[in-house]
């Protein structure tokens, strides 16, 4: 049975005006290798410790800063938030279809919440706790395009057309703001594009992004504003001791005007700078050590890297359910037959390599839980290929070969095909991005230790469900899986409302 929303009642939970305060019994384990009568044991002592949360429930009015917001999952992303937010209908070949947010796991999704008279009760997942509703959400953003929003729909060829010529009216003056472009750090064949440019030194263009997001903030009267990069995919940056090692050394960069300080990284200072949360979708180590040694001095919420989509999404399934299931990968290939502008840029030697790296350490934290399977350091050989294939525009092509070990000695070989329009599975992530960003500003905790309540790491590991390679604070595990990743998001916004992790036991019906 679906119910729409739930409130919980429990002496741990109490709803105020402005808050949900929760007091939380956090079951772990601490893992210990002891000398026990001469000899080494590992030792594992379940453990409980006490946390409190207390999650604000005022929504903000919301204002999204997209860059490259010209570009295809930008333009996809507004054409469809406008599309639910107007109740727009569209013919198709098959049907009358209506605006939805499939594939966001906060508007489309649900969780269990417990039975009631041997029925299974599940609610929307953004029941949990008051999340933005992200038909209010004002957009903006930048572009070195200077394409209204409208064109920009047309020429990324997604949404079908008769729904375009609905969305035009709505689109058509929305003009993205000149974005920073600096030819260095994207293929060549993007120079055509670039006719929307911020001029001036480094310094300078981050001061520029810093007005554009005071004037988005002040005209559209938003209380919160996320900014969130979906532009081109850039090379990496050389990280340099002096340069962009720590948060004094980028600054002093910056204002030097060195060049090897990439676009990203300018807008995500600028964010960091003006207290807003910044997240990026595509797979270049914008977040240098310097730049994430500033959030966390400014304790501004950073995320990333590279949207978890289609392909790695999958992967990060599969290979989990392989191992978990006793099996070896030994050999994962990958292909992407790629047409759109994302394609065409990652044509280029540099900004494929950035892909290639967060495409290919997926597997890793998988293949390290199994030591049965793998010897230490052992590791399936796993290949990466994207090749630029005009003709299928945005309409992806995934192609997949899994080959693995299994009982005696056999083989087992797994081919996938997955065609899919890019935009279309990137938009709902980029949505869940920027609505989880806010939510998480919003909890606060401390453990039975702590005296004062504070805030996630400004790392956002909560984030990772939606990305291919989730960042993480220094010195901690990153976690691929996917039902992992969202087990630890879904379970954190249970604590917030006292209710335990979801454990599958369902011991009552035993
Ligand atoms: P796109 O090429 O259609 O759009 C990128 C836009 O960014 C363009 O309009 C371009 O003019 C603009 N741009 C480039 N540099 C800029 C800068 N410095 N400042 C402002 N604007 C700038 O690409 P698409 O398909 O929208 O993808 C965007 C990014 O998302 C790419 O990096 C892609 O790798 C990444 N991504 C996409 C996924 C998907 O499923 N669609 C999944 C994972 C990552
Ligand atoms: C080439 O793979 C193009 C990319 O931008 C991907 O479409 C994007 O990174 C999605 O990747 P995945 O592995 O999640 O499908």
């Amino acid at each position: 049975m679906f119910i729409e929303s739930f409130k919980v009642e429990s002496p741990n939970v109490k709803y105020t005006e402005n808050e949900i305060h929760s007091v939380y019994d956090y079951e772990t384990t601490e893992v210990v290798h002891e000398n026990v009568n001469g000899a080494y044991q590992w030792i594992v002592k379940p453990k409980v410790v006490k946390y409190d949360f207390k999650t604000d429930t005022r929504v903000p009015k919301l204002g999204v800063m997209l860059v490259g917001w010209g570009g295809n999952n930008g333009s996809t992303l507004t054409a469809g938030v406008i599309a639910n937010k107007e109740g727009i209908s569209w013919a198709t070949k098959d049907k009358v279809q209506q605006a939805n947010y499939f594939g966001s796991l906060t508007q489309a999704s649900s969780i269990r919440v417990g039975s009631f008279n041997g029925e299974e009760i599940y609610a929307p997942f953004k029941s949990l706790v008051p999340m933005v509703n992200p038909d209010d959400v004002v957009f903006g953003g930048w572009d070195i395009s200077d394409m209204n929003l409208a064109d920009a729909m047309g020429r990324a060829k997604v949404l079908d057309i008769d729904l375009q010529k609905q969305l035009r009216p709505y689109m058509e003056s929305i003009v993205p703001l000149p974005g920073i472009y600096d030819p260095d750090f994207i293929a060549a064949n993007q120079g055509s594009r670039a006719n929307n440019v911020i001029k001036g030194t480094k310094k300078e263009q981050v001061d520029q992004i810093i007005k554009d997001m005071r004037e988005f903030k002040e005209k559209n009267k938003v209380d919160k504003v996320v900014v969130l990069w979906t532009a081109n995919t850039e090379r990496y940056s050389n990280v340099i001791v002096g340069l962009n090692d720590t948060m004094e050394n980028l600054m002093n960069s910056v204002d030097r005007d060195e060049s090897e300080i990439s676009p990203s990284t300018l807008y995500a200072i600028a964010c960091v700078f003006e207290g807003i949360p910044f997240i990026n979708g595509s797979p270049q180590n914008t977040f240098v050590p310097g730049l994430i040694d500033l959030a966390i001095k400014n304790n501004v919420l950073i995320g990333g890297d590279d949207f978890k989509s289609g392909q790695t999404k999958m992967k990060s399934v599969l290979v989990d359910f392989l191992v978990g299931a006793g099996i070896k990968p030994t050999s994962i290939v990958s292909y992407n037959h790629l047409g759109n502008n994302d394609g065409m840029n990652l044509s280029a030697p540099q900004t494929f390599r950035s892909k290639e790296i967060s495409k290919s350490n997926v597997v890793d934290d998988m293949v390290a839980s199994n030591g049965i399977l793998f010897e230490p350091g052992e590791h399936p050989d796993h290949v990466v290929v994207i090749k630029y294939v005009p003709y299928v525009a945005d309409s992806k092509r995934a192609m997949d070969e899994y080959t693995s070990e299994i009982f005696m000695g056999g083989k087992n070989t797994i081919v996938m095909h997955n065609t899919c329009e890019d935009s279309l599975l990137a938009a709902p992530i980029i949505l869940d991005l920027v609505l989880l960003a806010e939510l998480s500003t919003r909890i606060q905790f401390k453990s039975e230790k702590e005296g004062k309540f504070h805030s996630f790491h400004p790392v956002a590991t909560i984030l990772s469900y939606l990305t291919k390679a989730p960042l993480v604070p220094p010195g901690t595990p990153v976690v691929n899986a996917l039902s992992k990743q969202r087990a630890m998001l879904e379970n954190i916004l249970r604590a917030c409302v006292g209710l335990a992790p979801e454990n599958n036991m369902i011991l009552e019906y035993k």
